[in-house]
């Protein structure tokens, strides 16, 4: 619908006050919060990637981009929610070290909190270290890693071994995603594998049960 592809084209404009407006309009019409993310706010980001990629967009537009994206994901969060749904277990999230993107992460710790588990977001730029020392002070059941980088993917491994060399691998489900990383990357560091969001609470669940 119209509303939706306008939210999509604020995005790519980046243009926050409008990215808001049209994803409450959006709601307020009866679209639901997976119409708004899928159809209007992730198709928006796409564009921007492959016009990232293209050298027809550049980083401050991108970043703006980000921004209006986060203010549509904010709004559409509630509504995101499964209903009353029982308390899962615990995860700690974070964007690996040397690592600044934190949509997709945001999002999947956004699903996962909607399905149940309870989230610890450490952020972006967390090294393997500060991964340890979460781990050891709130003992969840998972850890989700996310990477976009190519050269901050090798971050997750160093992690694994980190949890290996604490005793605390057998303790913890290791969960990894992002656009560089692979299903054949995540079974050669011991960790498991998701492609987006959704496919990550289902992942999750199968690991905690
Ligand atoms: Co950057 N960037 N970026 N960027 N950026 C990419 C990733 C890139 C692919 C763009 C491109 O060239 N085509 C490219 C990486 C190339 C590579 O390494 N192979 C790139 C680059 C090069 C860079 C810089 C180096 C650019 C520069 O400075 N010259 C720089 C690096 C900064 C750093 O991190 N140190 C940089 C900076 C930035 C911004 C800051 C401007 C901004 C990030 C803002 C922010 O996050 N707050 C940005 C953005 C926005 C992008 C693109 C355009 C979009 C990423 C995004 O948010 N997508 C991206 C291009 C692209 O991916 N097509 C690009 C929307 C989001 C919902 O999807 O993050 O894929 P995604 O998450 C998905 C799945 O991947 C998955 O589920 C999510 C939901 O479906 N997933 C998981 C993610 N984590 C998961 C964890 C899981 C499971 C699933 O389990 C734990």
């Amino acid at each position: 619908n119209n509303t939706i592809m306008q939210l999509s084209e604020a995005i790519i404009d980046g243009n926050i006050m409008e990215a808001k407006i049209l994803t409450q309009k959006a709601l307020d019409m009866g679209a639901t919060a997976k119409q708004i993310l899928d159809e209007g706010l992730m198709n928006g980001m796409n564009e921007v990637g492959e016009l990232f990629r293209d050298g027809e967009l550049f980083v401050p537009e991108v970043l703006v981009a980000s921004k209006a994206m986060d203010t549509g994901m904010e709004i559409i969060k509630p509504f995101l929610k499964e209903g009353d749904v029982e308390k899962k277990g615990k995860c700690v999230f974070a964007t690996v070290k040397g690592d600044l993107h934190d949509i997709g992460k945001k999002l999947v710790a956004m699903m996962m909190e909607g399905a149940g588990y309870e989230i610890v977001d450490l952020g972006v730029d967390v090294s393997p270290e500060q991964l340890v020392d979460a781990v050891k002070e709130h003992e969840p059941e998972l850890l989700g890693m996310s990477a976009m980088l190519t050269t901050t993917m090798a971050y997750m491994n160093d992690t694994v071994k980190a949890l290996e060399e604490n005793g605390l691998l057998d303790k913890v489900g290791v969960m990894i995603g992002g656009a560089p990383v692979s299903p054949k990357y995540a079974s050669e560091i011991n960790a498991k594998y998701s492609a987006d969001a959704s496919s990550a609470v289902e992942l999750a669940n199968s690991l905690i049960s």
